[in-house]
């Protein structure tokens, strides 16, 4: 029970004299709070009634506030009382409508202080967004950063790769290049066994094409090796190797002039310089002594063993068909692209013929590259950085009317295998390719 309603029924507020004259309709308005609400109707005066009109709006708010309090609960069967009061005391009609106007009133305000309050909520919300989007922003302006950094990174990942690969297809060309031209790599040096018949000095000529000399197995693991090679070469197993008495009868000597040493593979009885005279060294083809040492007429034609020194390629290079090539990313001109590959003692790639034009599609992308071919020295007149004129072979770009000269370009660039001139001081990247060297 409210402090009001206690009062009321209490008794403390004398009853409202009937003829009293009704002057303030706010006073009714305060009747009505201090009415329990079943009595409405019965409602006892007010002293108030009395007071003079201070503060109307305080009235007003009270009987809101008392209303809602109750949450409207003035019951349906109220009103009747209500009603027959305002028309029995047309006086309180005022007092009715503040009533009405405090019904009204109320929800109106309230609902108004209730939206401030939503709004202000709204408000508080939308500053908290700000505030995560703002910390949102510093964090992609820091990804944003992060990802500068990740791109450099990717940027020297993508280089290393580069590099890997040049270095595997240098790796597997090596490979490829043993097994073409069939010499086999044994603890450092390469050996071919030929089949093909030649005196000894016809041999030894042989070898020198590739770079080598007749094969000097100078100890048991090696011969070993020389006799499975060239078992796997010919059935017919008299092989020249590199080994000789022509100087001196009876002392022989290595092709390299070193002298045969402690270590010998002789067949039975040899050598024992039959006939005319041996004076040159083969395996045997007599079975009795097959694949051991014989001296035998170096006029013999047989086959032969060459041995040579392993050639390799300068770092970045992979080697095709005896030559060494690298694909360079760096841009620069003809010129001083020219004077790069000349520091790695090579030149820019001249690709004289459609297979080796085409080695490096896969390797260089669809880049442009310098290649040593120009015509800066007479207009017109193409010819490879060695000097020698471009020939039979051509892959101009005829789809673009190359070369057209155009602005006077006197350089020409590779594009997945196809040509273009081009002006001198293009910035490009490039081809090298070198000699390989022995090891
Ligand atoms: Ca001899
Ligand atoms: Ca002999
Ligand atoms: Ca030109
Ligand atoms: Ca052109």
């Amino acid at each position: 029970m409210s402090e009001e309603e206690q009062q009321s029924q209490d008794g403390d507020k004398p009853d409202l004299p009937q003829d009293q004259s009704q002057t303030d309709y706010q006073a009714r308005a305060e009747d009505d709070e201090n009415t329990p609400d079943v009595t409405y109707a019965n409602i006892p005066a007010d002293p108030s009634m009395d007071q003079p009109e201070t503060d109307h709006q305080a009235r007003v708010n009270d009987v809101r506030n008392t209303l809602n309090a109750k949450n409207a609960g003035i019951p349906d069967r109220a009103y009747p009382g209500v009603c027959s009061f305002l028309y029995a005391h047309r006086s309180c009609l005022a007092a009715g409508i503040a009533v009405l106007l405090s019904l009204g009133l109320a929800p109106l305000t309230f609902s108004n202080k209730e939206e401030i309050s939503q709004l202000s909520t709204t408000i508080k919300s939308a500053q908290g967004h700000i505030n995560q989007l703002t910390n949102a922003v510093d964090a992609l302006k820091r990804d944003q950063d992060n990802m500068r950094q990740l791109s450099t990174t990717v940027d020297a990942f993508k280089r290393d790769l580069d590099n890997e690969r040049t270095r595997t297809a240098a790796l597997e060309q090596r490979l490829h290049e043993i097994g073409k031209e069939g010499y086999t790599l044994w603890r450092g040096i390469c050996y071919k066994a030929f089949n093909s018949r030649k005196n000894f000095n016809g041999a030894a000529a042989a070898c020198r094409e590739d770079g080598g000399t007749l094969a000097m197995p100078r100890d048991a693991e090696t011969n070993a090796f020389l006799v499975s090679l060239y078992n796997s070469v010919h059935s017919d197993r008299a092989f020249w190797i590199g080994l000789h008495d022509q100087r001196e009868e009876g002392r022989f000597e290595w092709v390299d002039g070193s002298a045969l040493g402690p270590y010998n593979s002789w067949g039975m009885g040899e050598p024992n310089d039959s006939g005319d005279g041996e004076d040159c060294v083969s395996y045997s083809e007599v079975e009795s002594t097959e694949n051991m040492w014989n001296d035998f007429d170096c006029n013999g034609l047989i086959n032969f063993i060459c041995q040579t020194a392993p050639v390799s390629c300068p770092l970045g290079y992979w080697k095709w068909r005896g030559t060494c090539y690298s694909v360079v990313n760096d841009k620069k001109s003809f010129s001083n692209a020219t004077t790069t590959c000349r520091k790695d003692g090579g030149t820019l790639f001249m690709p004289k013929d459609a297979e080796t034009n085409a080695i490096l599609i896969s390797l260089a992308g669809k880049q442009s590259h310098w290649i040593g071919l120009h015509d800066q020295r007479e207009e017109g007149h193409f010819e490879w950085l060695d000097g020698s004129a471009l020939g039979a072979f051509n892959s101009w770009d005829r789809d673009s009317n190359e070369p057209d000269n155009i602005r006077n370009q006197d350089c020409v660039r590779w594009k997945v295998a196809k040509w273009h001139d081009r002006a001198c001081n293009e910035l490009k990247r490039f081809i090298c390719q070198v000699v390989p060297k022995q090891t």
